[in-house]
């Protein structure tokens, strides 16, 4: 395959003055008519007429209503044109009923729909399908379908057909389009320009009951986005769709937002309450992106950090403003730690602005995005809330219209705060994670820290240079009291002293507070004493995470038994009814396997997957045993009287509660786990008694009776299948997950089923690695099934064998080995065949 480079970019020779398209839908015989206004760029230095087009069969071409014959080349096609404005028509046809990728336009149990980002719109007609091109669309469907919708506002309509008219220049990857049997829960929003707007969520029949909570996520993100960075919208409609097979979240196609069902359907009785954040995230996610991706949109598809970290980061605030703050740090850095920390350090590192690739779908990252999101929470730490807002206010002012690159992102901020950031945008070009080692002394009242950071070097980055990270830092005296607030030291040298004078003791330091930089800290905190006293919560959790880390490490490497510690801190903790239910939820969660398989590989040690497990187990135990007196109370005390509500309040509630249940369970059985199933009343409560059965291994008959209960709904199902892999032993892990690709439900072309029980496998670490490498051929063989259907699913999942080198010299031959497989099967996709090759180097 063809690899792409960003210092290759050119600009395309022409403009698209507009953009007419005729749809006549039929299932494997779609009709695309389009008619498009080009106009030569005089200053262009390429003047090549290059259209993408994939899988189209064209029908006829014409320039200024003459017929025209166009080159076929391996991606679409070139043309002679005139060096004056000129019209473009084609006609081609395109089977949507044919289409598994779920690229382009596809159909969905019978609902046709789009997926255009990054490149699908070139499987749709002939057309400069790069983000830099914008222009105004106008789309006429015909169809047989009651619901016709495409982007922008409603222009006409009647028995069989629809005209769309987008008044908004954009990319191509904006564009979307659905057609089908759906029903409408609608809403209304009066902007804070006053425009009325009409708000509607599709959804197939029977999900009717499904869209409450996804429309009142939707007015509060269009609300909040007006109060904090005074965005408002600008069509007079938003459309939201459901749809079954989706390859990603969502898309924020402007005025025609696509979900996958997961990411918008809720109800008490079907989702969790992570579900129903979850959801309102992404709603907010899509809706912000109409600002910070669509109005402002992305120059090439390199620049794809500067809609997605922004926007990501955006979400985070939202969340953080309808929850809670330290609970929404938390569960984003648990997650940047578990996702983007191993990519950043193993063969898959790219920077958050990548410089190449072959296949742009395999850079939706978690670099891109996560840490694309914690580089702007940095660059807010660093010039502040007023540099912040001021600087956004430029940027909306002066690049709105614009396709723009993270040169123009941060010039905004230069301009705005007088910041010279040459050197902060070194975390937009290399990779890896910094390490930071951390030092101290104190003398004559002067406590100085010393700090010396490295990253290590990578074949995407293998001479890293010194960034710019803030540290944010608190102290504490030795009886627990702050002697100094948070202060944000700029550590920008490969090592750099800070120092604090006026102290009457050796003060207690709290080191890199609210996780203020994306980097590792080599420095070994006094932790009992910070998850005693820390005033950062963040901290303070950080605290009971390393006492669980180095009680687990000692376990898993010294046999030793939990460390006492860690015990009475944390129960401490969990019974501590000052502090938020949700938040001590995160206290008692243990740190990930493979965040400890990864811990040990950095120690020099190569991870047992086993022994990890059966070092978490123990653990879990010992804090059950601990605990043992005051759990029952612990449990009754956090049972939620009141009808249900998916806020953050009750989630809080109902997170502690089972957490309380999930140690009880290791004490009597089952039993209130048993209890919990057999009467609960929302998904939460059902789905996690649920979890600690099979656990308890007393599952078989819940497990029976759940899908008896569910059957017909496929996102309960969904969890089904992914709760039964993922609490399964071991052992049986990969025999669990096998036997359930046998099931009649098993519908492996639908990506969230593959995920449920394929990607739910492959995250269970020692059911993956088991010793025998039936999870590696499993994985494998199924990964070589989905590629011909569906590369882009396929591709993402291979990121499972991306941490292979961290594990012993006979996992490491039997993962080769399956990669190599991999490689080898015919006709392997672009996706695959880039993202295995990067793998195995
Ligand atoms: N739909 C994906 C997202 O919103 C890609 N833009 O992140
Ligand atoms: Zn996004």
């Amino acid at each position: 395959p063809q690899t792409i480079y960003l210092k290759d970019y050119t600009p395309f020779g022409y403009t698209v003055e507009e953009v007419h398209l005729t749809f006549d839908l039929a299932p494997s015989a779609t009709r695309v008519t389009s008619r498009i206004r080009f106009a030569p760029t005089p200053e262009a230095v390429d003047k090549t007429f290059f259209l993408h087009g994939e899988n189209l069969s064209l029908i006829s071409a014409k320039i200024d209503g003459e017929a025209v014959k166009p080159n076929p080349t391996d991606q679409g096609l070139t043309c002679d044109v005139p060096n004056v404005p000129f019209t473009w028509e084609a006609e081609v046809q395109i089977d949507p009923a044919a289409n598994t990728a779920l690229e382009g336009l596809y159909q969905s149990n019978g609902m046709y729909c789009t997926q255009c980002e990054a490149e699908g719109f070139r499987k749709i007609t002939y057309y400069p399908d790069r983000p830099d091109v914008m222009s105004v669309f106008t789309v006429r469907i015909n169809g047989p379908h009651p619901v016709l919708l495409s982007n922008g506002n409603p222009v006409a309509s009647g028995d069989g057909w629809a005209e769309w008219h987008d008044p908004w220049p954009k990319p191509a990857y904006l564009f979307a389009l659905v057609a089908g049997e759906l029903v409408a829960h609608r809403d209304t929003f009066e902007t804070m320009e006053g425009r009325k707007v009409d708000l509607a969520l599709h959804v197939r029949a029977g999900d009717e009951g499904k869209c409450a909570f996804g429309m009142q996520a939707l007015k509060d993100s269009m609300k909040w986005d007006e109060d904090v960075y005074g965005r408002a919208y600008d069509l007079d409609v938003f459309n939201i769709v459901a749809v079954d097979d989706f390859n990603m979240g969502a898309m924020e196609n402007k005025g025609l937002n696509i979900f996958n069902a997961s990411a918008v359907l809720a109800s008490p009785e079907t989702s969790t309450d992570s579900n129903f954040e979850r959801i309102e995230a992404i709603i907010a996610h899509e809706y912000f992106h109409n600002w910070t991706g669509n109005r402002i949109t992305c120059r090439d598809w390199f620049q794809l950090c500067l809609k997605e970290g922004l926007t990501v980061f955006r979400d985070s605030q939202f969340t953080a403003d309808m929850r809670s703050e330290p609970v929404k740090r938390i569960s984003d850095v648990i997650v940047l730690r578990a996702h983007q920390f191993p990519e950043d350090q193993g063969p898959l590192a790219h920077p958050v602005r990548p410089e190449s690739f072959q296949e742009i779908n395999n850079f939706y990252t978690a670099t891109v995005y996560e840490k694309g999101a914690e580089v702007i929470r940095m660059l807010k730490t660093l010039v502040g809330d007023a540099g912040y807002k001021t600087a956004l206010d430029l940027y909306f002012e002066r690049h709105d219209g614009d396709a723009a690159t993270i040169e123009d992102w941060l010039a905004v901020f230069e301009e705005a705060t007088g910041r010279d950031l040459t050197q902060f945008k070194r975390w937009y070009s290399q990779a890896g994670t910094p390490r930071v080692a951390v030092s101290d002394s104190f003398e004559d009242g002067t406590y100085t820290l010393s700090f010396a950071q490295h990253t290590p070097p990578s074949s995407a980055t293998p001479d890293p240079q010194a960034q710019v990270i803030p540290i944010a830092v608190g102290l504490l005296s030795p009886d627990g009291d702050e002697v100094m607030p948070t202060q944000i030291l700029e550590l920008t040298q490969d090592s750099q002293s800070f120092s604090f004078p006026g102290l009457s003791a050796k003060p207690v330091p709290s080191i890199l507070r609210g996780c203020s930089a994306p980097v590792e800290l080599e420095h070994t905190p006094d932790n009992a004493f910070l998850l005693a006293h820390d005033t950062d919560p963040f901290n303070r959790w950080e605290a009971a995470r390393n006492l669980a880390k180095a009680s687990l490490l000692g376990t898993i490497t010294g046999g030793t038994a939990p460390d006492g510690g860690w015990l009475d801190g944390v129960a401490g903790l969990l019974s501590d009814d000052t502090l938020d239910p949700a938040y001590r939820g995160y206290v008692f969660a243990m740190p990930g396997q493979s965040q400890l398989a990864a811990d040990l590989h950095q120690a020099g040690t190569t991870p047992d997957p086993d022994a990890i497990w059966a070092a978490s187990e123990v653990h879990r135990k010992a804090l059950a045993d601990r605990m043992a007196d005051v759990l029952p109370d612990l449990y009754a005390r956090h049972q939620v009287d009141a009808p249900y509500a998916p806020d953050a309040a009750q989630a809080g509630q109902r997170a502690l509660g089972n957490t309380v249940l999930s140690l009880l369970s290791l004490l009597d059985g089952g039993d209130a786990a048993q209890a919990q199933f057999d009467g609960a009343t929302n998904m939460t409560q059902q789905l996690a008694a649920l979890a600690y059965l099979i656990r308890a291994g007393r599952g078989d008959a819940a497990l029976a009776q759940f899908e008896a209960q569910w059957k017909h709904d496929r996102l309960v199902m969904d969890k089904w299948f992914g709760l039964q892999v993922i609490e399964a032993d071991p052992d049986d892990a990969a025999d669990t997950a096998k036997a359930l690709t046998l099931h009649p439900d098993f519908n492996w072309k639908n990506p969230n089923r593959f995920r449920a029980t394929l990607g739910t496998f492959s995250g269970h670490h020692a059911g993956f690695h088991a010793k025998d490498g039936s999870g590696y051929t499993l994985l494998a063989d199924w990964l070589i099934k989905l590629d011909p259907v569906n590369p882009q699913t396929t591709a993402r999942m291979c990121s499972a064998f991306q941490t292979w080198r961290r594990y012993d010299a006979i996992r490491q031959s039997m993962i080769g080995k399956e990669l190599e497989r991999i490689a080898a099967a015919p006709n392997l996709s672009r996706d695959t065949t880039e993202m295995i090759t990067r793998i195995r180097e």
